[in-house]
């Protein structure tokens, strides 16, 4: 049923350039700091890297906002740098992957800088540009629709030169191309994918990949929130009506020509027979998708920071529906619990608490190695980093997202502390930033990670206790159980990598607990997601005699599983 490719089998490691590691002491991340940890990397187990945008940019939006798909942020390196550090994937056998961000550009690329600058510019047409809706008594010019942008304020920004809006889901700085225009999608294929291809990439984790296509309609998004001006708008934006054809021919302009893999962001849907349609190998759309449910349930309804309470049984109920995608159709899924834009995995899914962070690592490392699909982990998630603390004070919280919501808090709820607090209170748990800080090489100043005073954002506290140097050569760490358990993933894949997928105790707020089949050979995954003693039993229903591969505690009981317990029992395997 699945044709075995080494992008299924990869293990896929996240790297987000700005903190990875400093090799010029300016405080910030770049290429040959990266390629000074390839072999970290490869001892790791690491099979493919993806490389958060390293493009041109003015930084609005951590180089989501590019101005040369062609070129490099200088502070990153050069164009050379880049090549080599292709070459130096290619050389260990490491695949590379970067990131494609074609729904918007920066507003200083040159196209957009010719769009704005008449309204019968050649290149008018490649953004979408609005009249206003009218104009206020007062001659202020009203926005097409009510919109919220993704990181605050309207979606529509006024341009004085020209008198029209354009606009953009994210920031300002982010004007979204009209992929409606045939010229504009030609342009894209070849500068921002063929000419990456043509030098060596394996593939592209596709930005924001269903929403090129919009409703031309700009209909106006429901009230979440009648104190705001702009409301939330996300849904109306993903799914559009020519998604599908557009991404089929950018699939068979590009991706197939060269047998690369593209991995599509995915948000905003929870149906699964609608992932089916693009993930189906048939179908030539994307080759997997992230989906968004199990790393959003804890997000508002309204805004993302005015956050919600979730339970376990949630999260493995959107488990259970990817792993249904690899299980009964010839799609292909992804799993991922962190990357950029996510908070810690130990904090959020487990406990932070330094008693209990340690077997929270592991535990989720359990959980991701032993999901059928293609997995990914995301910097400092194998030393089992955790969310900056409570304490930071609000400066230190530098993304848009972050910092756009509090603008809007402070533009509708100007008098009303208690609004202030709880969107306080739903950073610190999920803002953007906990997945941004520089990763904790040692327990020098700023965890190693530059020879600066200070990194371009603050280091976590918690690289004292928490560092690859610690944990390298310590046989219980998390990063040597990360280690292990990789290793264990490709020596077991067709379990592993490749197995069916039976949830056993959905309903349960405690423990998940799975088997992975394939043919004879069986595993059972049991997942105790609690600080509470919590008493177990095998499943009666085994092909034979079950025998533990895999724990993160030294003796287990067999009735009993402790704290935020993993293990890996096999079935004639
Ligand atoms: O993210 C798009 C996205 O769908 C969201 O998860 C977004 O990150 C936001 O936090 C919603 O709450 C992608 C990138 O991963 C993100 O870093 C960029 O900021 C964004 O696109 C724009 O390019």
């Amino acid at each position: 049923q699945h044709k075995r490719t080494w992008w299924k089998e990869a293990l896929i490691y996240q790297i987000y350039p700005s903190s990875f590691y400093d090799s010029n002491g300016d405080g910030l991340g770049d290429i040959p700091g990266i390629i000074s940890k390839l072999d970290y990397l490869k001892e790791l187990g690491v099979d493919a890297i993806w490389l958060n945008p390293h493009y041109s940019s003015p930084q609005c939006d951590m180089g989501y906002d590019i101005s040369d798909y062609r070129d490099i942020y200088p502070p990153y390196g050069t164009l050379d740098d880049c090549f080599k550090f292709i070459e130096e994937c290619h050389k260990r056998d490491i695949k590379v992957l970067f990131d494609l961000v074609i729904n918007h550009c920066s507003d200083e690329h040159k196209w957009f800088k010719e769009s704005r600058s008449s309204l019968d510019n050649p290149k008018r047409n490649w953004f979408m540009w609005r009249k206003p809706k009218g104009f206020t008594d007062d001659g202020k010019p009203i926005p097409p629709n009510n919109w919220r942008a993704a990181f605050g304020g309207s979606v529509w920004e006024w341009d004085e030169g020209t008198q029209e809006y354009y606009l953009h889901l994210f920031a300002v700085g982010q004007p979204d191309f009209n992929w409606e225009e045939e010229e504009v999608r030609k342009a894209l294929y070849e500068e921002a994918i063929t000419f990456w291809l043509e030098r060596g990439v394996d593939g592209f984790r596709i930005d924001t990949c269903n929403i090129y296509s919009k409703n031309l309609d700009f209909p106006d998004a429901p009230v979440l929130d009648p104190s705001a001006t702009y409301q939330r708008s996300d849904t109306l934006w993903t799914n559009g009506p020519r998604l599908m054809e557009f991404l089929k021919e950018m699939n068979k302009e590009t991706f197939s020509k060269y047998d690369a893999v593209a991995i599509g962001e995915w948000p905003n849907t929870p149906d699964i027979t609608k992932v089916l349609e693009v993930v189906s190998a048939e179908a030539k759309v994307v080759d997997m998708v992230f989906q968004f449910d199990h790393v959003c349930m804890d997000f508002g309804k309204v805004y993302r920071f005015w956050p919600r309470e979730w339970k376990l049984s949630e999260f493995k109920g959107y488990i259970d529906q990817y792993q249904k995608v690899v299980d009964k159709t010839d799609g292909w899924q992804t799993t991922y619990l962190e990357n950029h834009d996510q908070a810690r995995s130990v904090s959020r899914y487990c406990s932070d608490a330094p008693e209990y962070r340690v077997n929270s690592g592991k535990l989720l490392c359990i959980f991701l190695m032993s999901m059928t699909g293609s997995t990914f982990v995301y910097q400092g998630q194998e030393i089992g980093t955790i969310n900056l603390p409570m304490s930071i004070g609000r400066e230190e919280y530098l993304d848009c997202e972050t910092t756009g919501f509090w603008k809007d808090m402070d533009d509708y709820y100007p008098n009303d502390e208690e609004a202030h607090e709880k969107g306080r209170r739903g950073a610190q748990l999920n803002a953007r930033d906990h997945g941004r800080f520089p990763v904790q090489w040692d327990s020098s100043r700023n965890g190693g990670f530059t020879t600066a005073e200070k990194p371009w954002m603050i280091a976590n506290p918690a690289y004292t206790e928490i560092n690859v140097a610690a944990q390298i050569d310590d046989p219980n760490s998390v990063l040597s159980f990360y280690k292990k358990m990789i290793k264990f993933r490709k020596e077991k894949k067709d379990l592993m990598i490749y197995g069916s997928f039976r949830l056993l105790d959905l309903e349960n707020d405690q423990t998940m607990i799975y088997i992975k089949e394939h043919g004879d050979s069986q595993a059972v995954i049991v997942l105790n997601f609690t600080k509470e003693q919590v008493a177990f039993k095998l499943p009666a229903e085994l092909k034979g005699e079950a025998k533990l591969a895999i724990s993160n505690y030294k003796n287990s009981s067999l009735e009993t599983l402790e704290a935020y317990e993993g293990r890996v029992y096999l079935v004639n395997a």
